[in-house]
């Protein structure tokens, strides 16, 4: 039990320490306390001014997103409440911040006359994440410390700013190296002696004023700034907020803001969002690899294979500051490979999310060589080489023979067997899959492929890597596609026979983007290339009648201009093709299938009812531990829409029984396996339980 608010003295200066781990969220149990020093420090004559801080590591990290649903949530003193109570102050107080001043958080810091930080401070308000906004006057307060354009950026983005911007941008008045409390409390006790007015944040309006006048200005970022945002509720609502805080008196703005916040917060697209916020910290918690399993050092990362993947790869260990030794067969194949990669970061620089130095900082980690023996030294070596098992053995007997003891060996393999490529070498306890999603600098989503004889702290290694290389983590089992691609496959299945029965590759996309996808999948088959299925299906002696065609047509999508769709010189918005409408139908002529009106609901049950289905399965089989993982996987790897969860949140949302049911009728018309309902999936439906309520299992 801590004690959740100490009040201390610096001689006439209280200073008020919050202490409630691990991120100081302003639970209830921390606001009654706080309220009740905050009154009494008010109205004591011998305090001269308060200074706001916190003990742990971090500054309020934002409200409790645990209470959210609960009646704690809304319990007075709530945070509105609190940053009333602080506003009474006719003395000085100010916000001591480090670490993390989020949501609330910054929201209880702007109640404060003053903000001062240390250099690594962040400042967010990143709510819009959790489908809300900020509930208690952010958007009135930020706009009026840092105008209204800027905190519309910042509100609607949700991405924090760093300490050196907020200075700049007059969000805080000092940054201290070191000693922040003694030097907000010399600040505060400055501001006491002194005869200038304490103004509120409430009460600034110069940076208000002057963007009434640009109104225009605002609106056209605002247009901007939602473009990313399709489908979303939550930043439509942050734009109204802010636009508000120029348009409106103070407390009208304050009032609707408070409208907003309830109206989205009961919503299912938050409940969504705050779901996804746990299911990824989760996700990261896996059986067997405790806190006391401890991850093994690395220091440098080995990665074989220099191609769009390998390079990708190469790049997120380099972004994560860890030095990477990359192998190729050739001199020349190296040479194109890591020219790519600088090309990569020329881009970033070239859009400003990079600067130079950082460039030449991460590519002076990478050394090149076409020699295995080089890889002697690496802790943690990746192959990113053909899929093809015969391949893979080949480089894990290359990796055994160099690779030092306790060097970790992770394949990035997308479908095939782990146990098997373990099995290759002397050294099965340190073997797994690290499978990237191309591209794998950029994807957020690592299937940790746990083999049967993967070694704990070998795991706990992926783990910490995986945070060290800023990718989101989840641990899967062995089976042909993992988690993601086996998914894909089954919503992938009817693709071609709907086509075939009577829908064009536009209508199943709109289906898709529709839903909030970013794109649909024959769009996305023309983005990654049509000959990698071909030469997929080709391998496993599976045909696809109009995939077939249109890749001996040489019709490979973007890459050659023409695909399912057509890429006119250089664009790559995908146009509608009547040549391609044409093969559909002789295609069907030929297999003797009478074309058919078909509805947008159809596609959706014949696509992503499978693609839950499956899960389902990964679920009965332990593959996925929890189906919060699965959901995980979807939204950082395939760009589920948030909004929604990922596929087993948002099933539930459907309704299972209702998914049941229409896989029973799709089964009983087809007598396709893809459609015959899982038996866990019956059992969730028909106990009303859900998959959250399932135990919770070990991915094999
Ligand atoms: N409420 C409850 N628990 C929280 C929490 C929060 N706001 N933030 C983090 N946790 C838990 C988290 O679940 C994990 O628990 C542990 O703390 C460590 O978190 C009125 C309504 C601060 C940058 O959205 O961004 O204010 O797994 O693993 O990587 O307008 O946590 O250990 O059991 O993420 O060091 C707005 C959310 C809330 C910030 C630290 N604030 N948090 O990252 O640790 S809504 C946020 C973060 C709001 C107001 C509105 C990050 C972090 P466990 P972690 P980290």
């Amino acid at each position: 039990m801590t004690d959740y608010v100490t009040v201390s003295r610096d001689g006439d200066i209280a200073i008020v320490t919050l202490d409630n781990p691990p991120v100081n969220s302003l639970s209830h149990h921390l606001r009654k306390p706080l309220n009740e020093a905050l009154l009494k420090l008010r109205d004591d004559a011998s305090v001269r001014g308060v200074v706001l801080a916190c003990a742990g590591r971090t500054f309020v990290a934002g409200a409790d997103i645990t209470e959210f649903g609960t009646p704690k949530a809304t319990a007075s003193p709530n945070l509105r409440e609190l940053i009333v109570t602080l506003e009474s102050f006719a003395k000085p107080t100010m916000a001591a911040i480090h670490g993390t001043a989020f949501g609330g958080g910054l929201e209880l810091a702007m109640g404060c006359h003053f903000r001062v930080a240390d250099p690594n401070a962040k400042f967010g308000l990143p709510e819009v994440k959790l489908g809300i906004l900020p509930g208690a006057g952010g958007t009135v307060r930020l706009p009026r410390l840092i105008g209204p354009e800027k905190a519309l950026k910042v509100i609607v983005s949700g991405n924090p700013i760093g300490a050196k911007e907020a200075l700049a941008e007059g969000l805080v008045e000092a940054i201290y190296e070191s000693d922040l409390v003694a030097n907000a409390v010399k600040f505060v006790r400055e501001k006491a002696s002194s005869d200038a007015p304490l103004i509120a944040v409430r009460d600034r309006e110069d940076r208000i004023a002057s963007a009434r006048a640009d109104l225009p200005g605002f609106e056209a970022k605002a247009a901007e700034l939602l473009k990313k945002s399709r489908g979303l509720d939550a930043p439509k609502r942050c734009v109204d907020a802010v636009r508000n805080s120029v348009t409106m008196p103070f407390d009208e703005a304050l009032t609707t803001e408070r409208k907003y916040f309830v109206e989205l917060v009961e919503g299912d697209q938050s409940r969504a969002q705050r779901h996804l916020f746990f299911a990824q910290r989760e996700a990261a918690k896996v059986a067997g690899v405790g806190p006391d399993v401890k991850p093994r050092q690395v220091k440098r990362a080995g990665i074989i294979g220099a191609g769009t993947m390998g390079g990708g790869i190469a790049m997120s260990f380099l972004n994560g500051g860890i030095p990477v030794t990359i192998l190729e067969m050739t001199q020349e194949a190296l040479d194109r490979g890591t020219a790519n990669m600088a090309k990569n970061y020329d881009i970033s620089v070239r859009r400003g999310s990079l600067t130079e130095e950082a460039k030449a900082k991460r590519m002076g980690l990478l050394k090149g060589t076409t020699d295995y023996a080089d890889l002697g030294d690496c802790d943690l070596i990746v192959e990113a080489v053909f899929e093809e098992m015969a391949v893979k053995k080949e480089v894990f007997g290359n990796l055994d023979r160099v690779a030092k003891a306790g060097a970790i060996l992770a394949s990035n393999t997308s479908y095939l067997d782990v146990n098997e490529i373990a099995a290759s070498t002397s050294r099965p306890s340190d073997v797994l899959g690290l499978h990237f999603f191309s591209p794998a600098n950029v994807m957020k989503l690592l299937e940790i492929v746990r083999g049967e004889k993967t070694a704990p702290d070998v795991l706990a290694t992926a783990l910490d890597v995986a945070k060290r290389i800023a990718k989101v983590p989840v641990v899967v089992g062995v089976c042909h596609g993992f988690v993601g691609n086996r998914m894909l496959a089954a919503r992938s299945a009817e693709l071609e026979d709907l086509l075939l029965e009577g829908a064009t590759p536009q209508q199943v996309d709109k289906v898709f983007t529709d839903f909030g996808w970013p794109m649909g999948p024959f769009a996305m088959g023309d983005l990654a290339g049509l000959d990698i299925g071909w030469r997929n299906r080709k391998s496993l002696g599976k045909t696809a009648a109009i995939g077939d065609a249109l890749c001996e047509q040489g019709r490979f999508g973007q890459k050659t201009g023409k695909g399912y769709y057509i890429y006119e010189a250089g664009s790559r918005t995908p146009k509608p093709d009547p040549e391609v409408e044409a093969l559909i139908e002789e295609k069907a002529r030929e297999k003797g299938v009478n074309r058919r009106e078909i509805s947008a609901d159809e596609i959706a049950e014949r696509t992503m009812y499978p693609m839950v289905n499956e899960g389902a399965k990964i679920l009965e089989e332990g593959i996925a531990a929890r189906s919060s993982d699965v959901d995980i996987v979807w939204i950082n790897g395939y760009g589920f829409p948030v909004g929604k969860g990922g596929p087993m949140f948002w099933a539930e949302l459907e309704g299972l029984g209702r998914i049941v049911d229409r896989l029973e009728y799709w089964h009983g018309r087809t007598g396709k396996d893809v459609f015959a309902p899982a038996p866990l999936l019956k059992r969730a439906a028909s106990e009303g339980t859900g998959f959250t309520a399932l135990p919770k299992g070990k991915a094999a």
